[in-house]
């Protein structure tokens, strides 16, 4: 009786387990999101993960990721190997179980958890389900175990032999099955090098090798940090200027959730970059370990400033996004049985974690402020810093609104504006200094054409402060002029006053520098403008060149010398080089510069504001090493202007 009913649960468990596999072949969207690359590359993940795990229950030191000539991927480790004794009740061995039985895979996990969970977790028989053939060997007990599979069942038993060398470990291979994966079963290098890197600075001392044998050479790269997740906090900060001399790290476990968290605040960075992890996914959308470990930032932080005085009693708390200003960060917890939310399963749900993530961090901030009071000082001065400044952008820009309401009417003095009111035809010319913007004027056509001159040395703004440039005069005029709302607001084409937004600076290293600033400017505070392409450089000419009664303009010295080439060898021609806009005739202006018919203008691209914003960091920022090193390659150039045609 007994025995028929082994049998019996035996032909149940395999009708399951086909069942399983065809389920997943099926609808393998289920399992691993989608049959395109990221699925693909899912497969990998998934083997890697389950390394990853034998590794932090501390068997396994090195984990070696091949993609194969033929485009299969083998993953070996030198773990305990999977166990490989025939299971009485179902007749299987561990292994098989692994590869053929839906999520058997957290039933081997050592006695403690499984880490890997939301996106992949899903075990490694998905992988074997999805792939046209699998091979697993087990180096275990002096024996070298292999077998083979096929679209997720075993196609040969599994054999055992003696194995000279005594040690253990997994290596499994796999092939995409090529008719799920229809779009393409081509690993990319990049993604999977990514992942990898990032899996060995989640998991502190593991070495991760990666080689591609599709190439010859082949490729290969190791990664093993020591440092884990605080090398990697060194490598996100390694071109900035840090505030305190060592990564602040926490350690922790509590409840079964494992906390570490690594921090760097930076003197020259005005924003924050926390990456957070859980059971070594990457939580993209944030969840309770992120939100616990603001909390807690805030929180000490201004205990601190309190205690020390640096915040009076009737002063207001730092908000969390003083505190966080310039702070780069690695969270990573490893969490018993995870929860996922949101569309992309991206984001943390556990709702212990917050008060966890709370007190461990709060518990060693705390004593490291204790212990470091200069760190501690430094923080928070920036910290209040950035308070100071969000509160003068603030009024700045409660100033600027008043002003466009109560003032809409009333444009800068300084802007001779065009008769025009039709946006789509109206163009503006951005032009430096009084005297090119007296050429200007008389020189353009007023139906359609406004001038604003500004005053490039008031322009210069320093560093990234909004407050600044908000109650810069010549920017207040340049906004109200044009329209346009402030930072932050979203950007309405139809306040637009102008179409053309002209920059028409002189050729020299002023006119450059200004032309800089303004699309700097343009780039952080209304990117818009930029993407829709309503900006544009004015090109005037750098010489007039005459020749008896004929005259042209050249608009660089490539151009003059062409054009003084052509003419005869004894020819006599006079060469006038301008060395300003105020230098030309207003009708000079016209001709070469302004009238639609025959300028010249750039249209500005997102790339060359991008590049704008850069070189203005460097030549504007604290730091000199960049700014040395920018200068040293680029400064014969600069004159010349580094973003003209
Ligand atoms: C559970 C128990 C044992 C090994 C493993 C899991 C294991 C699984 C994988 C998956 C990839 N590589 C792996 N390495 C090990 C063995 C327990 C024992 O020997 O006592």
């Amino acid at each position: 009786m007994s025995t028929s009913n082994q049998t019996d649960s035996y032909d149940v468990d395999q009708i399951q387990v086909l069942e399983g596999l065809e389920a997943v072949r099926k609808r393998p969207g289920m399992y691993i999101g989608t049959t395109g690359p990221r699925g693909l590359h899912h497969l990998v993940y998934e083997v890697v993960d389950n390394s990853i795990d034998e590794a932090l229950a501390g068997f396994c030191s090195h984990i070696e990721n091949d993609i194969n000539e033929d485009g299969s991927v083998s993953v070996t480790d030198d773990g305990r190997g999977i166990p490989t004794d025939i299971h009485p009740k179902t007749n299987k061995s561990a292994l098989e179980t692994v590869l053929t039985v839906l999520h058997a895979g957290g039933k081997f996990g050592g006695g403690g958890y499984k880490v890997s969970g939301g996106l992949h977790g899903v075990g490694i028989s998905v992988v074997n389900a999805l792939s046209e053939w699998v091979d697993a060997t087990v180096w275990r007990k002096g024996n070298i175990h292999t077998q083979r599979y096929e679209r997720g069942r075993a196609v040969t038993p599994l054999e055992a032999k003696p194995d000279a060398d005594h040690s253990t470990g997994t290596s499994i291979s796999f092939m995409p099955d090529n008719t799920i994966f229809t779009e393409t079963t081509n690993f990319e290098y990049n993604l999977l090098s990514n992942r990898l890197r990032e899996l060995a600075y989640l998991n502190a001392g593991v070495k991760i090798t990666f080689s591609d044998r599709r190439v010859t050479p082949h490729r290969i790269e190791t990664y093993c940090y020591e440092g884990g997740i605080r090398e990697y906090v060194t490598y996100m900060t390694r071109d900035k200027e840090t505030l305190h001399p060592d990564i602040i790290y926490v350690e922790g476990e509590k409840k079964g959730v494992q906390l570490e968290v690594a921090l760097q605040w930076c003197i020259d960075a005005y924003s924050d970059t926390i990456l957070g992890f859980a059971n070594n996914i990457r939580t993209v959308d944030g969840g309770t370990h992120l939100e616990g470990l603001k909390t807690v930032l805030t929180r000490t932080l201004n205990s601190v400033a309190r205690k020390r005085n640096k915040i009076k009693e009737n002063e207001s708390n730092l908000a969390g996004e003083n505190v966080r200003e310039g702070l780069t960060a690695v969270i990573s917890v490893k969490v018993p049985e995870p929860e996922f939310e949101g569309q992309t399963k991206t984001k943390l749900g556990n709702s212990e974690v917050r008060g966890i993530v709370d007190s461990l961090v709060g518990e060693v901030l705390n004593e490291y402020l204790d212990f470091n009071p200069q760190v501690g000082d430094t923080i928070i001065e920036k910290a209040l810093q950035a308070f100071r400044a969000a509160e003068a952008a603030r009024r700045a820009r409660e100033l600027v609104r008043r002003k466009s309401v109560l003032e809409s009417s009333l444009l800068p003095g300084k802007l001779a504006d065009c008769s025009s009111r039709d946006p789509s035809e109206s163009e503006i010319y951005l032009v430096e200094g009084d005297s090119a913007g007296g050429s200007a004027k008389q020189g353009r056509d007023r139906r359609f054409q406004a001038i604003l001159p500004l005053r490039g040395k008031i322009l210069n703004i320093e560093k990234t402060d909004d407050a600044k440039i908000y109650k810069n005069n010549e920017i207040q005029s340049l906004i109200t002029a044009l329209g346009l709302g402030i930072k932050g607001e979203e950007f309405d084409p139809s306040q637009l006053r102008y179409h053309n937004i002209v920059i028409m600076t002189d050729a020299d290293v002023d006119g450059s520098h200004i032309r800089t600033l303004l699309l700097t400017f343009f780039y952080r505070y209304q990117r818009a403008l930029v993407e829709q392409g309503y900006i544009y450089i004015a090109c005037p000419p750098l010489y007039k060149l005459e020749r008896g009664k004929n005259h042209s303009y050249c608009y660089s010295d490539q151009d003059l010398q062409e054009k003084i080439a052509q003419f005869p060898a004894n020819a006599n021609y006079h060469i006038q080089r301008f060395k300003g806009l105020g230098e030309m005739m207003p009708v000079q202006l016209w001709d070469t510069t302004m009238n639609p018919e025959t300028r010249r203008m750039k249209r500005i691209e997102i790339e060359d504001a991008a590049e704008a914003d850069r070189i203005f960091t460097i030549l504007m920022g604290d730091r000199v090493a960049p700014r040395r090193e920018f200068i040293e390659t680029h400064g014969p150039r600069l004159n010349l202007t580094e973003l003209d045609v």
